[in-house]
Protein backbone atom coordinates (compact mmCIF):
# COMPACT_ATOMS: atom_id res chain seq x y z
CA UNK A 1 0.00 0.00 0.00
CA UNK A 2 1.14 3.84 -0.56
CA UNK A 3 3.13 5.41 2.12
CA UNK A 4 1.84 8.86 1.65
CA UNK A 5 -1.02 10.29 -0.62
CA UNK A 6 -1.46 13.72 -2.26
CA UNK A 7 -4.57 14.44 -2.75
CA UNK A 8 -4.89 17.07 -6.08
CA UNK A 9 -8.32 18.22 -5.01
CA UNK A 10 -9.75 20.99 -2.45
CA UNK A 11 -13.00 21.37 -0.65
CA UNK A 12 -15.46 18.50 0.65
CA UNK A 13 -13.78 15.83 -1.86
CA UNK A 14 -10.78 16.67 -0.38
CA UNK A 15 -11.57 15.82 3.00
CA UNK A 16 -13.68 12.48 2.49
CA UNK A 17 -10.65 11.19 0.87
CA UNK A 18 -8.38 12.29 4.05
CA UNK A 19 -10.89 10.13 6.08
CA UNK A 20 -10.15 6.70 4.31
CA UNK A 21 -6.07 7.93 4.50
CA UNK A 22 -6.48 8.23 7.97
CA UNK A 23 -8.12 5.34 8.51
CA UNK A 24 -5.96 3.36 6.50
CA UNK A 25 -2.55 5.32 8.52
CA UNK A 26 -1.86 6.65 5.21
CA UNK A 27 -0.33 10.00 5.75
CA UNK A 28 -2.25 12.97 3.42
CA UNK A 29 -0.86 15.64 1.61
CA UNK A 30 -3.52 18.54 0.79
CA UNK A 31 -2.60 20.92 -1.89
CA UNK A 32 -4.15 24.63 -2.09
CA UNK A 33 -4.68 27.89 -3.76
CA UNK A 34 -4.10 31.69 -2.39
CA UNK A 35 -8.15 31.53 -2.23
CA UNK A 36 -7.65 27.80 0.28
CA UNK A 37 -4.62 29.28 2.50
CA UNK A 38 -7.91 28.75 5.45
CA UNK A 39 -9.79 25.96 4.28
CA UNK A 40 -10.63 23.00 5.97
CA UNK A 41 -9.11 20.52 3.94
CA UNK A 42 -5.59 22.20 4.44
CA UNK A 43 -6.31 21.79 7.66
CA UNK A 44 -7.14 18.16 8.36
CA UNK A 45 -4.37 17.08 6.04
CA UNK A 46 -1.13 15.79 7.72
CA UNK A 47 0.73 17.98 5.56
CA UNK A 48 -0.09 20.71 2.73
CA UNK A 49 1.37 22.51 0.05
CA UNK A 50 0.51 25.68 -1.61
CA UNK A 51 0.16 25.29 -5.28
CA UNK A 52 -0.15 29.31 -6.30
CA UNK A 53 -2.94 31.78 -7.28
CA UNK A 54 -6.23 31.01 -7.17
CA UNK A 55 -7.03 30.79 -10.60
CA UNK A 56 -7.39 27.30 -11.45
CA UNK A 57 -4.69 27.15 -14.37
CA UNK A 58 -1.72 28.32 -11.84
CA UNK A 59 -2.87 25.44 -9.22
CA UNK A 60 -5.79 22.59 -9.15
CA UNK A 61 -5.23 22.21 -12.92
CA UNK A 62 -1.85 23.36 -13.09
CA UNK A 63 0.04 19.50 -13.82
CA UNK A 64 3.59 20.76 -13.25
CA UNK A 65 3.07 22.36 -10.00
CA UNK A 66 0.96 19.64 -8.54
CA UNK A 67 3.89 16.95 -9.42
CA UNK A 68 5.94 18.83 -8.09
CA UNK A 69 4.50 19.46 -4.93
CA UNK A 70 4.10 15.49 -4.31
CA UNK A 71 8.02 14.67 -5.13
CA UNK A 72 8.56 17.19 -3.09
CA UNK A 73 6.57 15.78 -0.09
CA UNK A 74 7.57 12.35 -1.00
CA UNK A 75 3.77 11.02 -1.72
CA UNK A 76 3.91 7.65 -3.85
CA UNK A 77 0.40 8.30 -5.42
CA UNK A 78 -2.07 10.74 -6.30
CA UNK A 79 -5.73 10.97 -5.63
CA UNK A 80 -7.43 13.18 -8.06
CA UNK A 81 -10.84 13.50 -6.98
CA UNK A 82 -13.36 14.28 -9.10
CA UNK A 83 -13.16 17.62 -11.61
CA UNK A 84 -10.15 19.37 -12.16
CA UNK A 85 -7.66 17.07 -13.57
CA UNK A 86 -9.75 13.74 -12.80
CA UNK A 87 -10.34 13.06 -16.16
CA UNK A 88 -6.84 14.36 -17.56
CA UNK A 89 -5.30 11.14 -19.69
CA UNK A 90 -2.05 13.60 -20.02
CA UNK A 91 -1.66 14.07 -16.04
CA UNK A 92 -2.48 10.24 -15.40
CA UNK A 93 0.27 9.35 -18.29
CA UNK A 94 2.58 12.39 -16.66
CA UNK A 95 2.06 10.58 -12.82
CA UNK A 96 3.04 7.33 -14.32
CA UNK A 97 6.61 9.38 -16.15
CA UNK A 98 7.36 10.69 -12.82
CA UNK A 99 6.88 6.94 -10.78
CA UNK A 100 3.33 8.33 -9.16
CA UNK A 101 0.76 6.01 -9.16
CA UNK A 102 -2.41 7.85 -10.15
CA UNK A 103 -5.42 6.75 -8.04
CA UNK A 104 -7.95 6.40 -11.29
CA UNK A 105 -7.69 4.29 -14.78
CA UNK A 106 -5.58 4.07 -17.56
CA UNK A 107 -4.78 6.84 -19.58
CA UNK A 108 -5.55 4.71 -22.19
CA UNK A 109 -8.86 4.20 -20.86
CA UNK A 110 -9.82 8.16 -19.84
CA UNK A 111 -9.08 9.14 -23.41
CA UNK A 112 -10.75 6.35 -25.16
CA UNK A 113 -13.85 7.85 -22.97
CA UNK A 114 -13.41 11.20 -23.05
CA UNK A 115 -14.23 11.22 -26.99
CA UNK A 116 -17.81 10.72 -26.91
CA UNK A 117 -17.96 9.08 -30.20
CA UNK A 118 -15.56 6.81 -29.17
CA UNK A 119 -17.00 6.05 -25.82
CA UNK A 120 -20.14 5.10 -27.98
CA UNK A 121 -17.85 2.71 -30.36
CA UNK A 122 -16.15 0.96 -27.42
CA UNK A 123 -19.68 0.60 -25.72
CA UNK A 124 -21.31 -0.89 -28.82
CA UNK A 125 -18.57 -3.21 -29.46
CA UNK A 126 -18.94 -4.47 -26.12
CA UNK A 127 -22.13 -5.11 -26.36
CA UNK A 128 -24.08 -2.51 -24.70
CA UNK A 129 -27.10 -0.59 -26.46
CA UNK A 130 -25.93 3.01 -27.69
CA UNK A 131 -28.48 6.09 -28.19
CA UNK A 132 -28.98 5.78 -32.16
CA UNK A 133 -26.92 7.55 -34.34
CA UNK A 134 -23.58 8.49 -36.05
CA UNK A 135 -20.66 6.48 -34.66
CA UNK A 136 -18.29 9.48 -35.79
CA UNK A 137 -17.84 13.22 -35.74
CA UNK A 138 -19.55 14.77 -38.51
CA UNK A 139 -17.27 17.22 -40.62
CA UNK A 140 -20.25 19.02 -42.52
CA UNK A 141 -22.99 20.34 -41.59
CA UNK A 142 -24.60 18.42 -44.89
CA UNK A 143 -23.46 15.07 -43.61
CA UNK A 144 -24.83 16.43 -40.31
CA UNK A 145 -28.37 16.56 -41.84
CA UNK A 146 -27.98 13.76 -43.88
CA UNK A 147 -27.52 11.68 -40.07
CA UNK A 148 -30.54 13.43 -38.55
CA UNK A 149 -32.61 13.14 -41.33
CA UNK A 150 -31.88 8.96 -41.35
CA UNK A 151 -32.36 9.36 -37.60
CA UNK A 152 -35.28 10.74 -37.38
CA UNK A 153 -36.23 14.13 -35.80
CA UNK A 154 -36.16 15.48 -33.45
CA UNK A 155 -32.34 14.90 -32.41
CA UNK A 156 -29.13 15.62 -30.29
CA UNK A 157 -26.42 17.27 -31.66
CA UNK A 158 -23.41 16.77 -29.04
CA UNK A 159 -19.56 17.29 -29.08
CA UNK A 160 -17.10 14.96 -29.59
CA UNK A 161 -14.72 16.63 -26.80
CA UNK A 162 -18.13 17.25 -24.97
CA UNK A 163 -20.15 15.33 -21.69
CA UNK A 164 -22.00 17.04 -19.38
CA UNK A 165 -24.14 18.94 -21.79
CA UNK A 166 -21.73 21.33 -22.96
CA UNK A 167 -22.27 22.35 -27.15
CA UNK A 168 -25.15 20.07 -26.96
CA UNK A 169 -28.15 21.12 -28.54
CA UNK A 170 -31.75 19.57 -28.97
CA UNK A 171 -33.12 20.30 -32.85
CA UNK A 172 -36.82 19.51 -33.15
CA UNK A 173 -37.49 20.55 -36.83
CA UNK A 174 -35.05 20.57 -40.27
CA UNK A 175 -35.08 24.03 -40.86
CA UNK A 176 -33.68 24.83 -37.40
CA UNK A 177 -30.81 22.57 -38.38
CA UNK A 178 -28.53 24.66 -39.77
CA UNK A 179 -28.51 27.55 -37.22
CA UNK A 180 -28.62 24.65 -34.12
CA UNK A 181 -25.41 23.12 -35.73
CA UNK A 182 -23.21 26.33 -36.07
CA UNK A 183 -24.00 27.04 -32.57
CA UNK A 184 -23.04 23.96 -30.82
CA UNK A 185 -20.37 23.69 -32.67
CA UNK A 186 -18.87 27.15 -32.00
CA UNK A 187 -19.35 26.13 -28.48
CA UNK A 188 -17.77 23.03 -28.81
CA UNK A 189 -14.89 24.75 -30.27
CA UNK A 190 -14.87 27.48 -27.67
CA UNK A 191 -14.69 24.82 -24.20
CA UNK A 192 -13.04 22.20 -25.71
CA UNK A 193 -10.78 23.54 -28.83
CA UNK A 194 -12.59 21.07 -30.50
CA UNK A 195 -15.49 21.66 -32.74
CA UNK A 196 -16.55 18.01 -33.87
CA UNK A 197 -20.05 17.18 -33.19
CA UNK A 198 -21.96 13.97 -33.49
CA UNK A 199 -25.64 13.39 -33.70
CA UNK A 200 -27.93 11.04 -31.96
CA UNK A 201 -32.05 10.36 -31.77
CA UNK A 202 -33.59 12.28 -29.20
CA UNK A 203 -34.87 10.56 -26.21
CA UNK A 204 -37.84 11.90 -24.52
CA UNK A 205 -38.11 12.92 -20.91
CA UNK A 206 -36.01 9.58 -20.36
CA UNK A 207 -35.06 9.18 -16.93
CA UNK A 208 -30.93 9.66 -16.46
CA UNK A 209 -29.64 6.47 -14.56
CA UNK A 210 -26.03 5.69 -13.95
CA UNK A 211 -24.42 2.59 -12.97
CA UNK A 212 -21.75 2.21 -10.35
CA UNK A 213 -18.89 0.32 -11.37
CA UNK A 214 -15.50 -1.41 -9.91
CA UNK A 215 -12.79 -2.53 -12.19
CA UNK A 216 -9.20 -4.49 -10.87
CA UNK A 217 -5.95 -4.36 -12.64
CA UNK A 218 -6.39 -8.29 -12.93
CA UNK A 219 -10.02 -8.30 -14.82
CA UNK A 220 -12.36 -8.79 -12.29
CA UNK A 221 -15.52 -6.40 -12.55
CA UNK A 222 -18.79 -5.77 -10.57
CA UNK A 223 -21.50 -3.39 -10.12
CA UNK A 224 -22.75 -1.74 -7.35
CA UNK A 225 -26.51 -0.74 -8.46
CA UNK A 226 -27.63 1.87 -9.52
CA UNK A 227 -28.00 6.15 -8.74
CA UNK A 228 -31.13 7.88 -10.47
CA UNK A 229 -29.89 11.43 -10.98
CA UNK A 230 -33.20 12.50 -13.11
CA UNK A 231 -33.11 15.77 -10.82
CA UNK A 232 -31.55 18.07 -12.73
CA UNK A 233 -31.06 21.58 -13.34
CA UNK A 234 -28.93 23.38 -15.92
CA UNK A 235 -27.10 19.56 -16.11
CA UNK A 236 -26.16 20.60 -12.83
CA UNK A 237 -27.21 17.28 -10.53
CA UNK A 238 -29.28 18.77 -7.78
CA UNK A 239 -30.40 14.87 -6.03
CA UNK A 240 -29.42 11.95 -6.58
CA UNK A 241 -30.70 8.73 -5.01
CA UNK A 242 -30.17 4.99 -4.97
CA UNK A 243 -31.88 2.73 -6.09
CA UNK A 244 -33.76 4.11 -9.04
CA UNK A 245 -37.23 4.74 -8.05
CA UNK A 246 -38.03 2.86 -11.59
CA UNK A 247 -36.30 -0.72 -10.29
CA UNK A 248 -39.26 -1.04 -8.20
CA UNK A 249 -41.47 -0.85 -10.93
CA UNK A 250 -39.14 -3.07 -13.05
CA UNK A 251 -36.67 -5.63 -10.79
CA UNK A 252 -34.86 -7.10 -13.78
CA UNK A 253 -33.25 -3.56 -14.89
CA UNK A 254 -30.72 -3.24 -12.72
CA UNK A 255 -29.21 -6.92 -13.50
CA UNK A 256 -29.73 -5.60 -17.38
CA UNK A 257 -27.98 -2.24 -17.01
CA UNK A 258 -25.58 -3.36 -14.70
CA UNK A 259 -23.92 -6.11 -17.43
CA UNK A 260 -24.52 -3.70 -19.96
CA UNK A 261 -21.95 -1.54 -17.91
CA UNK A 262 -19.59 -3.80 -17.19
CA UNK A 263 -19.41 -4.71 -20.58
CA UNK A 264 -19.05 -1.09 -21.56
CA UNK A 265 -16.36 -0.86 -18.81
CA UNK A 266 -14.90 -4.22 -19.93
CA UNK A 267 -14.09 -3.10 -23.46
CA UNK A 268 -12.40 0.29 -22.15
CA UNK A 269 -9.93 -2.06 -20.22
CA UNK A 270 -11.25 -0.38 -17.23
CA UNK A 271 -9.54 -0.29 -13.75
CA UNK A 272 -10.59 1.80 -10.74
CA UNK A 273 -14.07 2.85 -10.00
CA UNK A 274 -16.33 4.16 -12.63
CA UNK A 275 -19.61 5.24 -13.92
CA UNK A 276 -21.54 4.20 -16.71
CA UNK A 277 -24.36 6.76 -17.71
CA UNK A 278 -27.64 5.54 -19.50
CA UNK A 279 -30.69 7.19 -20.15
CA UNK A 280 -33.72 4.56 -19.74
CA UNK A 281 -37.63 5.33 -20.19
CA UNK A 282 -40.39 3.65 -17.88
CA UNK A 283 -40.47 0.94 -20.68
CA UNK A 284 -37.35 -0.72 -19.29
CA UNK A 285 -35.18 0.55 -22.50
CA UNK A 286 -32.00 2.14 -21.74
CA UNK A 287 -29.17 3.42 -23.62
CA UNK A 288 -25.52 3.98 -22.84
CA UNK A 289 -24.60 7.76 -22.67
CA UNK A 290 -21.29 8.20 -21.50
CA UNK A 291 -18.62 7.18 -19.06
CA UNK A 292 -17.31 8.87 -16.48
CA UNK A 293 -13.71 7.65 -15.38
CA UNK A 294 -13.42 9.03 -12.04
CA UNK A 295 -15.11 9.04 -8.55
CA UNK A 296 -18.42 10.67 -8.69
CA UNK A 297 -19.67 13.46 -6.14
CA UNK A 298 -22.94 11.74 -5.24
CA UNK A 299 -20.39 8.19 -4.94
CA UNK A 300 -21.92 8.49 -0.93
CA UNK A 301 -25.10 7.39 -1.86
CA UNK A 302 -23.56 4.09 -3.34
CA UNK A 303 -21.61 3.67 -0.35
CA UNK A 304 -24.61 3.98 2.22
CA UNK A 305 -26.70 1.08 0.34
CA UNK A 306 -23.59 -1.30 -0.01
CA UNK A 307 -21.74 -0.23 2.80
CA UNK A 308 -18.40 0.36 1.19
CA UNK A 309 -15.94 2.39 1.15
CA UNK A 310 -15.24 3.15 -2.50
CA UNK A 311 -11.87 5.38 -1.89
CA UNK A 312 -10.21 2.55 -0.07
CA UNK A 313 -11.00 0.19 -2.97
CA UNK A 314 -10.07 2.72 -5.58
CA UNK A 315 -6.74 2.89 -3.35
CA UNK A 316 -6.64 -0.97 -2.82
CA UNK A 317 -6.70 -1.35 -6.86
CA UNK A 318 -4.23 1.29 -7.76
CA UNK A 319 -1.69 -0.75 -5.11
CA UNK A 320 -2.35 -3.52 -7.49
CA UNK A 321 -4.47 -5.73 -5.55
CA UNK A 322 -7.67 -7.85 -6.69
CA UNK A 323 -11.22 -6.89 -5.53
CA UNK A 324 -11.95 -8.27 -2.67
CA UNK A 325 -15.47 -9.77 -3.23
CA UNK A 326 -17.34 -11.03 -6.21
CA UNK A 327 -20.91 -9.55 -7.92
CA UNK A 328 -23.02 -12.09 -5.45
CA UNK A 329 -21.38 -10.97 -2.39
CA UNK A 330 -22.48 -7.37 -3.24
CA UNK A 331 -25.93 -6.54 -1.16
CA UNK A 332 -28.31 -3.49 -1.73
CA UNK A 333 -29.73 -2.23 1.24
CA UNK A 334 -32.02 0.35 2.14
CA UNK A 335 -32.37 3.63 0.09
CA UNK A 336 -30.16 6.65 0.56
CA UNK A 337 -30.28 9.97 -0.91
CA UNK A 338 -28.36 12.84 -1.52
CA UNK A 339 -28.66 16.63 -1.74
CA UNK A 340 -25.70 18.63 -3.30
CA UNK A 341 -25.82 22.25 -1.26
CA UNK A 342 -24.82 25.21 -3.40
CA UNK A 343 -23.98 28.82 -2.86
CA UNK A 344 -26.66 30.09 -4.89
CA UNK A 345 -29.58 31.47 -4.04
CA UNK A 346 -33.02 29.91 -5.40
CA UNK A 347 -35.29 32.58 -4.75
CA UNK A 348 -32.87 34.88 -7.32
CA UNK A 349 -33.00 32.59 -10.53
CA UNK A 350 -30.17 30.70 -8.93
CA UNK A 351 -27.84 33.12 -9.00
CA UNK A 352 -24.39 32.30 -6.85
CA UNK A 353 -23.78 33.69 -3.60
CA UNK A 354 -20.10 33.30 -2.44
CA UNK A 355 -19.19 35.45 1.07
CA UNK A 356 -18.27 34.64 4.56
CA UNK A 357 -20.19 31.88 6.66
CA UNK A 358 -21.46 33.65 9.89
CA UNK A 359 -23.21 31.11 11.63
CA UNK A 360 -23.61 27.14 10.81
CA UNK A 361 -25.55 24.57 12.43
CA UNK A 362 -24.76 20.96 10.55
CA UNK A 363 -27.61 18.12 10.96
CA UNK A 364 -26.68 14.93 12.43
CA UNK A 365 -28.30 11.65 13.96
CA UNK A 366 -29.27 8.16 12.51
CA UNK A 367 -28.41 7.55 8.92
CA UNK A 368 -27.33 10.87 8.01
CA UNK A 369 -23.58 11.56 7.01
CA UNK A 370 -22.64 15.30 6.03
CA UNK A 371 -19.61 15.50 3.34
CA UNK A 372 -18.71 19.30 3.76
CA UNK A 373 -16.15 21.71 3.28
CA UNK A 374 -16.86 24.95 5.24
CA UNK A 375 -17.25 25.90 8.49
CA UNK A 376 -17.63 28.94 10.41
CA UNK A 377 -15.79 32.39 9.88
CA UNK A 378 -14.82 30.43 6.20
CA UNK A 379 -15.23 32.64 3.04
CA UNK A 380 -16.76 30.85 0.00
CA UNK A 381 -14.50 31.84 -2.51
CA UNK A 382 -15.63 32.94 -5.56
CA UNK A 383 -12.67 31.43 -8.05
CA UNK A 384 -13.84 27.64 -7.93
CA UNK A 385 -17.53 25.57 -7.65
CA UNK A 386 -19.72 27.09 -5.36
CA UNK A 387 -20.91 23.46 -3.64
CA UNK A 388 -20.43 23.89 0.30
CA UNK A 389 -21.53 19.99 1.03
CA UNK A 390 -23.68 17.10 0.62
CA UNK A 391 -26.12 16.11 2.83
CA UNK A 392 -26.79 12.14 2.01
CA UNK A 393 -29.07 9.97 4.33
CA UNK A 394 -29.69 6.20 4.45
CA UNK A 395 -33.26 4.79 5.70
CA UNK A 396 -34.69 1.52 5.53
CA UNK A 397 -37.43 2.35 2.97
CA UNK A 398 -37.25 5.26 0.22
CA UNK A 399 -40.27 7.08 1.88
CA UNK A 400 -38.15 6.67 5.89
CA UNK A 401 -35.23 8.34 4.01
CA UNK A 402 -37.69 11.41 2.33
CA UNK A 403 -38.45 11.65 5.96
CA UNK A 404 -34.89 11.54 7.14
CA UNK A 405 -33.82 14.48 4.69
CA UNK A 406 -36.28 16.49 5.57
CA UNK A 407 -35.79 15.87 9.40
CA UNK A 408 -31.94 16.79 8.59
CA UNK A 409 -32.65 19.74 6.17
CA UNK A 410 -34.72 21.25 9.13
CA UNK A 411 -31.59 21.10 11.17
CA UNK A 412 -29.36 22.62 9.19
CA UNK A 413 -28.82 26.39 8.92
CA UNK A 414 -25.95 28.24 6.99
CA UNK A 415 -25.98 31.79 8.10
CA UNK A 416 -24.42 34.84 6.14
CA UNK A 417 -24.75 33.82 2.60
CA UNK A 418 -27.87 32.23 0.59
CA UNK A 419 -27.79 28.74 -0.20
CA UNK A 420 -30.15 26.57 -1.86
CA UNK A 421 -31.60 24.41 1.28
CA UNK A 422 -35.13 25.77 1.39
CA UNK A 423 -35.32 24.22 -2.79
CA UNK A 424 -35.03 20.66 -1.24
CA UNK A 425 -37.52 20.99 1.13
CA UNK A 426 -39.89 21.73 -2.18
CA UNK A 427 -38.89 18.60 -3.97
CA UNK A 428 -38.77 16.91 -0.89
CA UNK A 429 -42.71 17.40 -0.16
CA UNK A 430 -43.72 17.40 -4.03
CA UNK A 431 -45.85 14.61 -4.83
CA UNK A 432 -44.83 13.51 -8.53
CA UNK A 433 -41.23 13.57 -6.80
CA UNK A 434 -42.19 11.08 -4.00
CA UNK A 435 -44.38 9.02 -6.45
CA UNK A 436 -41.02 8.30 -8.18
CA UNK A 437 -42.05 10.06 -11.62
CA UNK A 438 -38.72 11.30 -12.16
CA UNK A 439 -37.19 12.42 -15.70
CA UNK A 440 -34.46 14.91 -17.13
CA UNK A 441 -37.66 17.52 -17.46
CA UNK A 442 -38.63 16.91 -13.68
CA UNK A 443 -37.03 19.99 -11.98
CA UNK A 444 -37.86 22.20 -14.50
CA UNK A 445 -41.08 21.24 -14.86
CA UNK A 446 -41.80 21.23 -11.05
CA UNK A 447 -40.15 24.95 -10.44
CA UNK A 448 -42.82 25.72 -13.84
CA UNK A 449 -45.39 24.14 -11.38
CA UNK A 450 -44.36 25.79 -8.17
CA UNK A 451 -42.08 28.82 -9.07
CA UNK A 452 -39.52 29.11 -6.11
CA UNK A 453 -39.54 32.26 -3.90
CA UNK A 454 -38.36 32.93 -0.51
CA UNK A 455 -40.96 31.77 2.41
CA UNK A 456 -42.60 35.26 3.21
CA UNK A 457 -41.61 35.56 7.79
CA UNK A 458 -44.41 34.55 9.71
CA UNK A 459 -46.49 37.45 10.61
CA UNK A 460 -44.78 37.47 14.44
CA UNK A 461 -41.69 37.71 13.23
CA UNK A 462 -42.38 40.72 10.04
CA UNK A 463 -40.91 43.49 12.28
CA UNK A 464 -37.95 41.70 12.76
CA UNK A 465 -37.43 41.74 9.37
CA UNK A 466 -38.27 44.88 8.21
CA UNK A 467 -35.79 45.89 11.37
CA UNK A 468 -32.97 43.75 9.81
CA UNK A 469 -33.57 44.89 6.52
CA UNK A 470 -33.17 48.55 7.58
CA UNK A 471 -30.10 47.60 9.84
CA UNK A 472 -28.02 46.57 7.09
CA UNK A 473 -24.91 48.28 6.34
CA UNK A 474 -26.23 48.85 2.77
CA UNK A 475 -29.90 48.37 3.10
CA UNK A 476 -30.89 50.74 0.16
CA UNK A 477 -29.15 47.91 -1.99
CA UNK A 478 -32.31 45.81 -1.05
CA UNK A 479 -34.60 47.92 -3.11
CA UNK A 480 -31.92 49.74 -5.29
CA UNK A 481 -29.54 47.33 -6.25
CA UNK A 482 -26.35 48.29 -8.59
CA UNK A 483 -26.45 47.07 -11.98
CA UNK A 484 -23.89 44.17 -11.41
CA UNK A 485 -25.93 42.71 -8.52
CA UNK A 486 -29.17 40.27 -9.51
CA UNK A 487 -32.56 42.16 -9.27
CA UNK A 488 -34.62 43.05 -6.31
CA UNK A 489 -35.88 40.43 -4.22
CA UNK A 490 -37.92 40.53 -1.39
CA UNK A 491 -37.06 42.00 1.91
CA UNK A 492 -36.77 38.24 3.61
CA UNK A 493 -34.28 37.20 1.60
CA UNK A 494 -31.58 39.88 3.53
CA UNK A 495 -32.24 37.43 6.45
CA UNK A 496 -29.22 35.41 5.59
CA UNK A 497 -27.89 34.65 8.77
CA UNK A 498 -30.29 31.88 9.41
CA UNK A 499 -33.20 33.04 10.56
CA UNK A 500 -34.78 32.97 6.74
CA UNK A 501 -33.99 28.67 7.31
CA UNK A 502 -35.84 28.86 11.20
CA UNK A 503 -38.49 30.90 9.15
CA UNK A 504 -39.18 27.96 6.47
CA UNK A 505 -39.28 25.33 9.78
CA UNK A 506 -41.73 27.59 11.11
CA UNK A 507 -43.81 27.54 7.97
CA UNK A 508 -43.32 24.10 6.91
CA UNK A 509 -44.38 23.01 10.64
C1 LIG B 1 -29.39 13.07 -24.28
C2 LIG B 1 -30.72 13.25 -23.84
C3 LIG B 1 -31.73 12.84 -24.68
N1 LIG B 1 -31.46 12.27 -25.88
N2 LIG B 1 -29.17 12.50 -25.47
C4 LIG B 1 -27.19 15.50 -20.83
C5 LIG B 1 -25.75 15.57 -20.46
C6 LIG B 1 -25.08 14.39 -21.08
N3 LIG B 1 -24.60 13.50 -20.06
C7 LIG B 1 -26.11 13.75 -21.94
N4 LIG B 1 -27.37 14.39 -21.68
C8 LIG B 1 -28.50 14.02 -22.35
N5 LIG B 1 -28.33 13.43 -23.55
C9 LIG B 1 -30.18 12.11 -26.25
N6 LIG B 1 -29.92 11.54 -27.42
C10 LIG B 1 -30.90 13.83 -22.58
C11 LIG B 1 -29.79 14.22 -21.83
C12 LIG B 1 -30.02 14.76 -20.53
C13 LIG B 1 -30.72 15.95 -20.32
C14 LIG B 1 -31.21 16.72 -21.36
C15 LIG B 1 -31.89 17.90 -21.12
C16 LIG B 1 -32.10 18.34 -19.81
C17 LIG B 1 -31.62 17.60 -18.77
C18 LIG B 1 -30.93 16.41 -19.01
C19 LIG B 1 -30.45 15.67 -17.93
C20 LIG B 1 -29.78 14.50 -18.15
C21 LIG B 1 -29.56 14.04 -19.46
Amino acid sequence: MFSKVLIANRGEIALRVIRTLREMSIPSVAVYSDADRAALHVRRADEAAHLGPAPSSESYLNIDRILDAALRHRATAIHPGYGFLSENARFAQACADAGIAFIGPSAKSISMMGSKTEARRVASAGGAPIVPGTLDGVTSASEALAAARHAGFPVMLKAVAGGGGKGMRRVDREPDFLAAFDSASSEALRSFADGRLYVEKLIENARHIEIQILGDRHGNMVHLGERECSVQRRHQKVIEESPSPLIARLPELRARMGEAAIRAARAAGYYNAGTVEFLADNSGNFYFLEMNTRLQVEHPVTELVTGLDLVRLQLSIAAGHPLPFTQSDIVLRGAALECRIYAEDPANNFFPSPGRITQLAEPSGPGVRLDSGIYPGWTVPLDYDPMLAKLIVWNDTREHAIERMLRALGEYQIGGIQSNLALFDAILRDPAFRAGNLHTGYLDAMLQRTPFTAPPPPAELAPLAALVASRLPNSSAATTPPATTPPAAPASRWLADGRQNLMRKERTR
